[in-house]
């Protein structure tokens, strides 16, 4: 895997998405260890860091009378209403300190506009507005992409389809990821990702 041209991508190893955080990930914590692990195999190491302000729209106290975990509609589609998470500057909003962030090369950081949600590591939940990270990501000549991390329904499956729309290979190590899986939503995911083209590795 050391090949130039391979970049480990780390989706938002956060402590509200691990045990006892927020938006906690059933077994969040579990994949810290391999993930470690994987680092020095790749040449290009990217973190994503989840970074809301306080008053994120996606956050269900900003909608009087919604509960978290249903939906709205929003001018740019479906949103899910979650528990507020990883505002930003707060501990919750922290990489998990057992989580080695030296390796890293890159950190980016999405959601940070109030009024839309970010769940890729890519572009913004309008499907439209880049974050930046494919120009990053092409400007260091790198084509093939290993996700890693949480959550795999929801901002992993997303960064990895939009990779394959980029023209990016994509891969999944489903064994150092965890899902929130709400109605569903990883089964859904995995067929969706599948028909995108992204390849799942145990
Ligand atoms: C995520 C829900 C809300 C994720 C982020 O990292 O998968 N999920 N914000
Ligand atoms: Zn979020």
């Amino acid at each position: 895997m050391s090949a130039t041209h391979n970049a480990l991508i780390v989706i938002d190893l956060q402590n509200d998405f691990c045990p006892g955080g927020a938006l906690a990930v059933k077994g969040g914590d579990d994949i810290i260890a391999p993930i470690n692990t994987l680092m020095p195999d790749f040449p290009v190491v990217v973190l994503t860091q989840d970074w809301h302000p306080q008053n994120h729209s996606s956050f269900a106290d900003q909608h009087p009378g919604a509960a978290p975990f249903t939906q709205i509609d929003m001018p740019y589609g479906r949103q899910t209403l979650w528990p507020r998470h990883c505002v930003q500057g707060t501990n919750g909003a922290a990489f998990h300190p057992d989580l080695r962030t030296d390796p890293a090369d890159m950190i980016i950081r999405k959601g940070f506009r109030p009024q839309i949600d970010s769940y890729s590591a890519f572009f913004e939940n309008d499907h439209t507005t880049p974050t930046g990270l494919a120009g990053y990501l092409r400007d260091r000549g790198i084509t093939d992409l290993t996700f890693v991390g949480l959550a795999q329904d929801y901002c992993v499956a997303w960064s990895a389809m939009d990779a394959t729309r980029l023209g990016f290979a994509a891969r999944v190590l489903e064994g150092a990821c965890r899902a929130i899986d709400l109605d569903g939503s990883l089964a859904a995911a995995r067929d969706a990702m599948r028909t995108a083209g992204v390849t799942l590795e145990a």
